[in-house]
C-alpha cells in the first residue's frame, strides 16, 4: 500500500473578514483603511510606526503611501483557498489579524467579537476539514463578557484556540487580572496563539526610520522583541506555574526567546532580589522547562539558523509551519502565484531537519494536527 502523503498545515495565516474591514474603513485613527486617489487598492494602516507617513500622505499627494495595499488577499475566503492550493497547504488555522478587537470600546467589543468569531466559524464551515480558526477575545469588555466569549467559542465546531496580542487587559500578560481568563482558556482546552502588534516605542528606531527604512525595523525587530518581553513577563510572574494546563503557540518562533532563554535564566539566578525572595532557588521550573512543556513555536522565522534555535529550545515536536499570509506578498511576481515568503519558511524546515524526514513532516503539519485536534470536527 502506498504511504499516505504527509499533510501540510498553516497555523499562522490571517484574515480580516468583510465586516471587520467595514469597521476599519469608518475609522480616523489607526487601525484604519483609507483610499488614496493615486492607487486603486485602499491602504491598510495598522502600526504606530506608520502614523507619520499617514499624516504626510494626507497633506501631500506626492508623499509615499502609508501602510500596505489592502488587496483581496486580506478579506476573501476564495483567495485564501487559492493561496492554500497554490502552496500545497492542506489545512489552515485562520485567525483575525492584528490588532484584533483591542481598539474597540468596552460597550461594543463583546457584540462585534461574537459576530467576527461567528463569521470565522461560517467561513470554516464552507471548507470542512480544510479550515479551522483561532477566535479573538473582546478584551476591552468587562470580565464576564470575556468569559462568556470563551464559552461561546469553545462551542464553535472549528475553533481550536484563541489569538491573543500582548496587551491583555491593557497592562500586559503578567497582569493578575488576566488569570481567570487564562484559567478559562486552559479549562476549555483552547490553545493560545500569541501574536505581536505593538512593537517597541517609535523612538527606538531613530529619526531616519520612517522615511528611509520602510517597515523593516518594527516588523523584523519590534514584533519579535514584543513577543519575547511579553512571554518573559508571564514567566517571571509565575503564570505558567499557576496554570499548568495553559498552552501557547508563540508567533515568529517565539521572537528571540529561544536565543535569549539562557540569558534570562542567568539573570534570574544572579538577581539579588529574586534570590532573597526565594524566587530563584531549587524546585523552580526554568524557562527551558516551560518552553518544552507549555509552549509551542511557529516556524515563521525564514531561516535554518533561527529554526534550529527554536527546535533546540522547544523540540521538533513543538514547532508548527506557518505562512503569515496575507502579509509579505511577493513584490516582483504575480500575487496569484507562489510567494517567496512561504518557500523561505518551507525551505528552512527542509534545511534544518532534512526534506521529507519525520521531523519535517511533523513541523509541516503533523504537530498541528495532533496538538490542535485537526482530525476531529
Ligand atoms: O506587515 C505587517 O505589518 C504585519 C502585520 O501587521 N501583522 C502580521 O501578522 N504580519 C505582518
Amino acid at each position: 500500500m502506498a504511504a499516505s502523503k504527509a499533510r501540510v498545515v498553516d497555523i499562522h495565516t490571517h484574515m480580516y473578514p468583510p465586516s471587520y474591514i467595514k469597521i476599519l474603513e469608518s475609522r480616523s485613527t489607526i487601525p484604519l483603511v483609507r483610499a488614496f486617489p493615486q492607487t486603486p487598492d485602499p491602504r491598510l494602516i495598522l502600526l504606530e510606526a506608520e502614523v507619520k507617513s499617514l499624516e504626510e500622505a494626507a497633506n501631500d499627494p506626492a508623499a509615499k503611501l502609508p501602510g500596505r495595499p489592502l488587496t483581496s488577499h486580506f478579506a476573501s475566503l476564495a483567495q485564501k483557498v487559492h493561496f492554500m492550493d497554490t502552496h500545497g497547504i492542506d489545512i489552515s488555522v485562520i485567525s483575525l489579524a492584528n490588532p484584533w478587537l483591542d481598539f474597540l470600546s468596552a460597550s461594543e467589543s463583546g457584540k462585534i467579537g461574537e459576530s467576527v468569531n461567528e463569521e470565522f466559524s461560517r467561513m470554516c464551515g464552507e471548507h470542512p476539514g480544510r479550515l479551522f480558526f483561532f477566535a479573538a477575545l473582546p478584551l476591552t469588555a468587562p470580565l464576564e463578557t470575556v468569559l462568556a466569549a470563551i464559552s461561546h467559542v469553545r462551542g464553535l465546531e472549528y475553533c481550536r484556540g484563541i489569538i491573543l496580542g500582548t496587551s491583555g487587559l491593557g497592562k500586559g500578560l503578567d497582569d493578575p487580572a488576566l488569570l481567570p481568563i487564562f484559567e478559562a482558556i486552559a479549562a476549555a482546552h483552547l490553545t493560545i496563539f500569541l501574536h505581536p502588534h505593538y512593537g517597541l516605542p517609535n523612538e527606538v528606531w531613530g529619526p531616519r526610520a520612517s522615511s528611509e527604512y520602510g517597515h523593516v525595523l518594527p516588523l523584523a525587530l519590534g514584533f519579535p522583541m514584543e513577543t519575547t518581553i511579553a512571554v518573559t513577563r508571564m514567566y517571571l510572574s509565575g503564570v505558567f506555574d499557576k496554570i499548568r494546563q495553559l498552552r501557547m503557540i508563540l508567533a515568529h518562533s517565539g521572537g528571540t526567546l529561544p536565543f535569549l532563554a539562557g540569558r534570562i535564566e542567568s539573570c534570574i539566578v544572579h538577581d539579588g532580589q529574586l534570590v532573597r525572595e526565594g524566587k530563584a532557588g531549587k524546585g523552580r521550573r526554568t524557562i527551558w522547562e516551560v518552553l518544552k512543556e507549555q509552549i509551542y513555536l511557529d516556524a515563521v522565522i525564514y531561516s535554518k539558523v533561527g529554526l534550529k534555535a527554536a527546535i533546540e529550545a522547544s523540540g521538533a515536536d513543538r514547532l508548527m509551519f506557518g505562512t503569515d499570509h496575507p502579509f509579505f506578498p511577493p513584490l516582483a511576481t504575480d500575487e496569484q502565484g507562489e510567494w517567496e515568503s512561504v518557500s523561505l519558511n518551507a525551505d528552512a524546515v527542509a534545511k534544518a531537519v532534512g526534506e521529507g524526514s519525520g521531523e519535517a513532516n511533523a513541523i509541516m503539519g503533523g504537530n498541528a494536527i495532533s496538538v490542535l485536534r485537526l482530525d476531529q470536527s
